[in-house]
Order: structure tokens, then C-alpha cells, then sequence
């Protein structure tokens, strides 16, 4: 793929907004026509150059003999958000461009979602994974990456009457792109989150955030965007409390005696202040900006090899969960399928999720946040990264900060993932420690990992000295003991140890089951099977020492071209303990019977 026009290597023309879920917004949601255009006709012409007559024109015939290729009109619709692949069969292995088109009406006061506001964008969810939107015809923006937010500015664009909103989606698989060729999960393409149109004050506050640093003092800050910025004055009210922060230079601090007042966010016992953002301007005593929000409050650090949330040694009771639908095999997206796959995570005895393997819909960890769950961030930096190249670092740069801007509000997050499973070397190890680095400047009260891979070994005692884990505050240890290799009878009396002394997490652990077969605990395949591994691993875990919690691998069953094998995968990775429509495995009650134990014995 040589042409620059079809494979960009980085957004163009997009703006980061944070705290969206909190503005008055109108949803772009719900039938979009689409055009599949595998051939890229709809953006270059045959010359290979950019073609002005595109799909994104959105063009009808102007007389009977008018030739227009394409019709959005009639073409069929896919709902938004969602992926592509599961709403309508042929769909299904499609790689390459979709155009999507919604129109929508402007009022005669010319406000889309609101009087009194006068800048204006259109704010993505997530487009997986390359998106170009185009609006009445023109070309606005470009984002490369497929699970963080994104917001293009249209201020001035939508006025009163008709828009023709295009979003190329574009999920063809690249060398050079973060994931890259090979992930063991689907490679859903489209707008899998919501669209909104949101319109703001000519100056506004643009990522606020607040958050508890490990000594109990809250910090945050905010950016004002606008013409106004320079002079804006922006302020923090916990509404519970009359503590207030004035913003100085977009950065505050509320000391730790005074903070001690609000009651902490614990693991299991939520507790969200109200909070109110606002910022004024000049010599005006009316906010130019203000909005609400919700946030829990609690400390995070690491000691020696111990994790301890509110100065509470803590152990992980976790799960690891991808970003898929609690039935149907289809992206997740929204507040009920937050509800449901962590609904389940709770019923499991758990306190702690890993949201693998990239950044999840941001109604995952809100509601996390509600629910009293710890939670893991993750950047899709998966196997077979062109590390040697510095595109690929600035757009891994670009997905850090959309993963921790949009979430460092939130209290259920405490661990910022850099990578899974890469291979060591130099360029790798400069290229994630690039990542770390810029992770702590964005956020230093949170915890960094990284899931090493464990590769197969015949020694009892597995040692961990990836430099990998020098860098990192968490070591995060990936291993398929009685799966991919060891004998199941030997678990138990395995230990690893690392070069680090720092906590270690088994951040993926399992064997694969079709829910619903049964046999002998060394058939493979069936549950029995699976529940002997869970309890081989979780004896070795119980003596481990320096091991602080563990997220199996995985809650549910989820979609994979990796995983063939007729009347068992079918398509599907099977070490779910819950199958792809949420039947419960065996193996479910063993951890459950784990997580209630240590619960109890902590
Ligand atoms: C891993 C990967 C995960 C796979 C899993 C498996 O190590 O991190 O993405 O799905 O193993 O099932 O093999």
C-alpha cells in the first residue's frame, strides 16, 4: 500500500475534547447509509490522485443524463454506533473502506445542540480504523487510530438547513499502523461508538480533569481553548463540600488535609462527588464555560512489591475483558454493554478489570467508576509493532494521550497499560519507554504496566528479566501454563520470580472450553478441562509471593480469525468463562470460589 492519499500515518485537522459525556450534545446516532468501496474509487481516481467528484461530494444527477456512480440514498444502512461486520453477513471478513453517510437538519436559529454556544464539533467515539470526514463536500479532517476519541471543529459549518455528513471508515490492515497485520481479535470495522454534534462557548474549557496523587493530594487542571484563553479563569467546585480550586496556568492542587474531608472512592464502596467545572473571562462574572461532572477519589502506589489503593494493600481479583458485546459477537458499545460485561465481572467477586487490549468505550470505565471496580487502561501495542519506525512512535504517542486525557478523571482506572506481548530488543524498549515517559507527564498518580510474554520453559522457577519490566511500575506477566505448554500436574509448584522487585501481576492466565462439553478433565475442549487448569493455577498463585492479583484470560468468548477449528472455535477464541451469549463454563464458580476466599481471608 504505497499511495499516501489511502494510507495515512496521521491525524490531520482533529482536536482532543474531553468530558464530553457531560456538554448538551446531539447524537448523530442511528441509520447511516454506506457505500463499500473496496477499490478506493470513492477517493481516488485512476490516476491514483485525490478525486474531487468522491463519494464525500455526496452528488445526485442534475438532469436525466447526469452520471453519478453512486447514490447514497439508496444504498443500504448501518446503524452507528457499530461495527460493520456483524450487521450484515457478507460483512463479515470485510477489510478496506466504507463510506458512511448521515444527514441531519439544522434549525433557523442555527443551533445544533443549543443556544448560547458558538463553536461547534463533531466528536467520535471511535472509528475504526482510519476515518476521514468530509462535511457538505469538504474535507475537514483525518484520524488514524482505531479506539480513541477524536473531534474535528466545524464552527461556522453548520448553520441553519441540511448537512451531509461523510465519514470514510477505513479498517485495512497495515505494517505500520498500531495494532498492526495480526491481533488474536477481530478486526471490527466502522464507526463502533457514538457520533455527537457538540457546540460549546467561543471559549471553552477543553480537557479538564481532577484526580487523587498518591499522597492524598487531589491535582488536576484544564486547558481553555478560545480567544479568550489567555485570560480565562477557571475554577473547581466540589459541590458536597465548599472546596473550590482556582485554576493558575491550567494546573491546581488541593493540599492533602484538606482533601481528607471528602470521603474516598473505595474498591467495592463508590463513592462520586458532584463536581462543577466553569471559567470566565475578562472581567465577566458569568462563566463563559461550565459544565458537571462526577469523580471518586482515592490514592494508588506501589511499595516494595505490594499494590495499595487508599493505603490498603490490595489484591487484584480481576478479569480480562474485550471491548465485545455481551452477546452477538459484535463491538461493544454504550452503557448497557458496560452494565452487562461488568455486571458479570461483579458476579465473579472481582475488583479489578483489565480492559484489553486498547482503550475501551468511556461508558466502561464511568461505569466502573459507579460499580467500585479498579480498572486497566490498555494501548493496542500488540504483537509484530514496526518499533524501528518514528511514525508509528508519534501515533502511539497520539493514542496515549487520547487514552489518558479522556479517562484520568476517572478513579476505577490505577494502571496505564504501554504494551502486550512484544518481543525484546533496543527499538522496542525505546519506543514503550517513550510511551511510558509520556504517560507519567500526563499523568503521574497512576500506576504504568506493560503484559510480558512468558515463553514456554521446563524450569519450575521462571524467571522474568525482560528489561521491559525497569521500566514499568507493575510487572505483568502473561502466562498459559497447562494450555500452550507445562504439564497441568506441575503448576502448583511453579514460581516465578523477576529482576525487579516490583509487583507482579498475572495479567492472563487460561484454556479454551466450548461451553456446554463435557468429559474427562484431560479431554481438551471441555469445561472440565478448563476448570482444572483455573485450579492448577490458582494453587500456584495462592503461593506465590510477590503476586498481586491476576486478570484471567477472559470473561467472554470472543470473535477471532485465529481460531478455526470447526464445532469448537468456529471463529471464536473459547477461553471465555462465559460463552460469546454469556452461558456460564464451569471454570466461572472456581474463580468465583477463588475471589470469595481472598476476599475474605484480606
Ligand atoms: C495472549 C494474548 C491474547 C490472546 C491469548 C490467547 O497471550 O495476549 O490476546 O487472545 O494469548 O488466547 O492465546
Amino acid at each position: 500500500m504505497n499511495n499516501p492519499l489511502l494510507s495515512p500515518l496521521a491525524s490531520e485537522n482533529t482536536v482532543l475534547l474531553t468530558n464530553t459525556l457531560c456538554r448538551p450534545q446531539r447524537s448523530l446516532d442511528g441509520e447511516w447509509r454506506a457505500i463499500l468501496d473496496p477499490y478506493d474509487t470513492g477517493y481516488i481516481n485512476i490516476l491514483g490522485e485525490r478525486n474531487r467528484q468522491g463519494y464525500f461530494r455526496d452528488f445526485k444527477p442534475r438532469s436525466p443524463s447526469d452520471r453519478v456512480e453512486y447514490d447514497f440514498d439508496t444504498s443500504p444502512v448501518l446503524s452507528v454506533p457499530g461495527d460493520w461486520n456483524t450487521q450484515d453477513p457478507t460483512l463479515l471478513y470485510y477489510e478496506g473502506a466504507v463510506w458512511y453517510r448521515h444527514l441531519f437538519d439544522v434549525a433557523d436559529d442555527g443551533h445544533a445542540a443549543g443556544a448560547g454556544r458558538t463553536r461547534a464539533f463533531l466528536y467520535f467515539g471511535a472509528v475504526n480504523h482510519t476515518a476521514r470526514v468530509f462535511l457538505d463536500g469538504e474535507e475537514l479532517a483525518t484520524h488514524v487510530g482505531g479506539f480513541g476519541p477524536f473531534a474535528v471543529e466545524v464552527t461556522g459549518k453548520v448553520g441553519p438547513g441540511q448537512h451531509s455528513l461523510v465519514v470514510q471508515a477505513n479498517n485495512r490492515r497495515e505494517p505500520n499502523r498500531i495494532p498492526a497485520m495480526r491481533s488474536d481479535w477481530w478486526n471490527f470495522g466502522g464507526i463502533t461508538r457514538s457520533v455527537s454534534l457538540i457546540e460549546v462557548p467561543e471559549t471553552f474549557l477543553r480537557a479538564a480533569w481532577v484526580t487523587m496523587a498518591d499522597d492524598g493530594r487531589i491535582v488536576g487542571g484544564a486547558t481553555a481553548d478560545g480567544p479568550d484563553a489567555a485570560d480565562a479563569a477557571a475554577t473547581l467546585e466540589f459541590l458536597d463540600t465548599d472546596i473550590t480550586a482556582e485554576l493558575v496556568d491550567g494546573r491546581f492542587e488541593i493540599a492533602a488535609d484538606v482533601a481528607a474531608s471528602l470521603e474516598r472512592w473505595q474498591p467495592g464502596a463508590a463513592v462520586l462527588h458532584p463536581v462543577h467545572w466553569s471559567c470566565t473571562t475578562g472581567a465577566s462574572e458569568v462563566p463563559s464555560d461550565q459544565f458537571d461532572d462526577e469523580v471518586g477519589l482515592r490514592t494508588v502506589r506501589v511499595d516494595g512489591n505490594r499494590i495499595y489503593v487508599n493505603d490498603t494493600e490490595t489484591f487484584l481479583r480481576g478479569i480480562s475483558i474485550h471491548g465485545e458485546g455481551p452477546s452477538g459477537g459484535r463491538r461493544a458499545s454504550g452503557p448497557e454493554d458496560a452494565a452487562t460485561l461488568l455486571g458479570w465481572a461483579e458476579e465473579l467477586g472481582a475488583n479489578f478489570v483489565r480492559l484489553s487490549h486498547y482503550q475501551h468505550d468511556e461508558h466502561m470505565v464511568r461505569e466502573a467508576d459507579r460499580r467500585g471496580l479498579l480498572a486497566w487502561g490498555e494501548l493496542p501495542v500488540y504483537w509484530g509493532i514496526a518499533f524501528e519506525d518514528e511514525t508509528v512512535l508519534a501515533n502511539g504517542l497520539a493514542q496515549a494521550d487520547e487514552l489518558v486525557k479522556r479517562d484520568r478523571s476517572r478513579a476505577s482506572v490505577i494502571l496505564w497499560s504501554v504494551a502486550n506481548e512484544t518481543l525484546p530488543g533496543d527499538a522496542r524498549l525505546r519506543f514503550l519507554g517513550a510511551l511510558v515517559d509520556r504517560v507519567r507527564t500526563l499523568d503521574s498518580t497512576r500506576l504504568t504496566t506493560a503484559a510480558l510474554l512468558t515463553l514456554p520453559s521446563a524450569d519450575p522457577a521462571l524467571h522474568i528479566d525482560d528489561p521491559l519490566g525497569e521500566l514499568v511500575d507493575v510487572v505483568a506477566i502473561n502466562q498459559y501454563l497447562g494450555w500452550y505448554y507445562g504439564d497441568r500436574e506441575d503448576i502448583p509448584t511453579i514460581r516465578f520470580s523477576t529482576d525487579f522487585g516490583k509487583p507482579i501481576v498475572f495479567s492472563e492466565l487460561g484454556a479454551g472450553a466450548k461451553v456446554g462439553r463435557h468429559g474427562d478433565e484431560d479431554e481438551i475442549w471441555t469445561e472440565e478441562f478448563q476448570a482444572a487448569v483455573y485450579r492448577a493455577q490458582i494453587a500456584m498463585i495462592r503461593s506465590q509471593p510477590d503476586c498481586v492479583g491476576l486478570s484471567p484470560w477472559i470473561l467472554k468468548d470472543f470473535r477471532t480469525p485465529l481460531r478455526t477449528l470447526p464445532g469448537i472455535q468456529d471463529g471464536y477464541n473459547r477461553k471465555g468463562l462465559v460463552s460469546e451469549e454469556g452461558e456460564k463454563k464451569l471454570a466461572f464458580e472456581v474463580l468465583a470460589d477463588f475471589y470469595r476466599s481472598v476476599a475474605e481471608d484480606r
